[in-house]
C-alpha cells in the first residue's frame, strides 16, 4: 500500500490529523490496534478548550459537540469547608465545553468514514522502519495478513504506551519525567448533575473532583493510592470518602446515584523531546503525559496536530521542510506552559504524605491568595482555558 502520511494511532490525535489532512487534499492511512467499538466507548477526558473547540468547528466536525455539549464558564475551587468561584470567562472572555471524549472519536471516526477515509482497526504487530530515509514504511498484520505501507511521513499518534516513540534513537531523545505518589480514583454515576460547574477540591483527606458527562450522567474522582484496587471500594466506602472531602458549609450536598464504572488512573508529568527523528513525527500522548488535574491531555494532542497539518500542508503545497523542521520546537514551547500548569494544579490540590504542617498551611494560603486575588485567579483562569 502506498500513501502520503501514515498514522499510527486513533485517539483524538491521530483521527483529528488524518481529518485536516484530507481536508487539504492530502492522502493518509490510519492504522488503530483495537477495534472500533473499543475506542468509541473508552472513557477518558471531559473538558474541551475553546481554542479545540475552534479547531473541531472549523474541521467540520463540531455540529454535535455544539449541540450535546455543555458550555462552562466558569469553576470552581472548594477548599476549607467553602466555595470560590473562578469567573473563567469573566476574567478571560473564554469558556471551556465538557464534552465527553469517546463522542469526540464518534464524532472524528463517522467524518473519517463519510470521507471515504482509510482506517484500519484491529491492526496488529505495528512496525516502523526507514524514518531515515525518504520512503518510510509501516508494516502491521491485518485480517490475518501481512500488510505495509510507504508513506512520505510517519506520524506517532499511538498515545503513552505504542511504538512510535521508542523509534527515536535514545541518544538524540530526552525524556523529561515526574511520577506522583498518588492516582486518581474515578466513577460514573447515574444521577443530575450536582453542581453547574466542575469542582476542584482540596481536603486534608485529599483531592476530590465534581465533573459532568450529561445531564444524567456524572464523573467524580478522588485522589487515591496508585496501587489500591476498585475491588477494596464499596459503594458506601466511595460516597462517605465524596461526602467527607466535599464537605460544605453552605448546605450543598453531593447527589449520589447508581455507579456503573469504577477505575483508578496513575498521574505522571512526562515531555519526550525532540517530537521528530527523520520522517518520524510524533504527536499527543505519544510524545507527553499530563496529570489530569488541568484538563489539558486531550487538548494538547489537538493542538499538536493542528500545528503538524499546517507544517504538511507548506510541505505538500511547496516542497519546503521548514514548517516540519519548527515542529517540534513550538510544539514544546505549548506543551511545557500546559506541563506547569497541570504539575502546578496538581501540587495546589493534593495532599502529599511527606507534606509537613507547614506546607500544608502554605498550600491554604496559596488557595486563599487565589481566590482573593483578581490576578492570580486570572492567571488559573488563562491557563485552564488554554488563553495563549
Ligand atoms: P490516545 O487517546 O491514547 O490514542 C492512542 C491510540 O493509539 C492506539 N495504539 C496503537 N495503534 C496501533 N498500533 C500500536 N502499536 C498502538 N499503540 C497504541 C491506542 O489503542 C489508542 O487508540 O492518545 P492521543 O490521541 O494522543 O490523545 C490523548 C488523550 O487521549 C489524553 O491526553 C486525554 O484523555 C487525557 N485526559 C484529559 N485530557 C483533557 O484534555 N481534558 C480532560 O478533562 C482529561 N481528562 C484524561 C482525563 C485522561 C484520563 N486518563 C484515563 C488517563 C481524565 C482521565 C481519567
Ligand atoms: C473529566 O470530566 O473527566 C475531567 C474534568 C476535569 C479534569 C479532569 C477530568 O481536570
Amino acid at each position: 500500500m502506498r500513501t502520503q502520511v501514515a498514522i499510527v494511532g486513533a485517539g483524538p490525535a491521530g483521527l483529528l490529523l488524518s481529518h485536516l489532512l484530507h481536508l487539504e487534499g492530502i492522502e493518509s492511512i490510519v492504522l488503530e490496534s483495537r477495534s472500533r467499538a473499543e475506542i468509541e466507548a473508552t472513557i477518558r477526558a471531559g473538558v474541551l478548550e475553546q481554542g479545540s473547540m475552534d479547531i473541531l468547528n472549523e474541521a467540520g466536525v463540531g455540529a454535535r459537540m455544539r449541540k450535546e455539549g455543555a458550555l462552562h464558564h466558569g469553576i470552581e475551587l472548594a477548599f476549607g469547608g467553602r466555595r470560590h468561584r473562578i469567573d473563567l470567562s469573566g476574567l478571560t472572555g473564554k469558556a471551556i465545553t465538557v464534552y465527553p471524549q469517546h463522542e469526540v472519536i464518534i464524532d472524528l471516526v463517522a467524518a473519517r468514514i463519510a470521507a471515504g477515509g482509510q482506517l484500519l482497526f484491529e491492526a496488529s504487530d505495528v512496525a516502523i522502519a526507514g524514518i531515515d530515509g525518504v520512503r518510510p514504511t509501516v508494516s502491521f498484520m491485518h485480517d490475518g495478513q501481512a500488510r505495509r505501507i510507504e508513506a512520505d511521513f510517519v506520524i506517532g499518534c499511538d498515545g503513552f504506551h505504542g511504538v512510535s516513540r521508542p523509534m527515536i534513537p535514545a541518544g538524540v531523545r530526552q525524556d523529561f519525567q515526574r511520577t506522583y505518589p498518588f492516582g486518581w480514583f474515578g466513577i460514573l454515576v447515574e444521577s443530575a448533575p450536582s453542581s453547574d460547574e466542575l469542582i476542584y477540591a482540596r481536603h486534608a483527606r485529599g483531592f476530590a473532583l465534581v465533573s459532568t458527562r450529561s445531564p444524567t450522567v456524572q464523573r467524580l474522582y478522588f485522589q487515591c493510592d496508585p496501587r489500591d484496587h476498585v475491588d477494596n471500594w464499596s459503594d458506601d466506602r466511595i460516597w462517605a470518602e465524596l461526602h467527607a472531602r466535599l464537605e460544605s458549609d453552605d448546605g450543598w450536598r453531593l447527589k449520589e446515584g447508581r455507579i456503573f464504572q469504577k477505575n483508578i488512573i496513575g498521574m505522571r508529568s512526562f515531555v519526550c523531546a525532540p517530537m521528530r527523528s527523520g520522517r518520524l513525527f510524533l504527536a499527543g500522548d505519544a510524545a507527553h503525559i499530563v496529570p489530569p488535574t488541568g484538563a489539558k491531555g486531550m487538548n494538547l494532542a489537538i493542538s499538536d496536530v493542528k500545528l503538524l497539518s499546517r507544517a504538511l500542508q507548506a510541505y505538500y503545497r511547496g516542497g519546503s521542510e521548514e514548517a516540519l523542521d519548527r515542529y517540534s520546537g513550538e510544539a514544546l514551547r505549548r506543551i511545557w506552559r500546559a506541563e506547569f500548569f497541570s504539575w502546578w494544579m496538581t501540587r495546589l490540590l493534593h495532599t502529599f504524605e511527606d507534606a509537613s504542617p507547614f506546607d500544608r498551611q502554605v498550600q491554604l494560603a496559596e488557595l486563599e491568595n487565589i481566590v482573593s486575588s483578581t490576578a492570580l485567579s486570572t492567571a488559573l483562569a488563562e491557563n485552564y482555558v488554554g488563553a495563549f
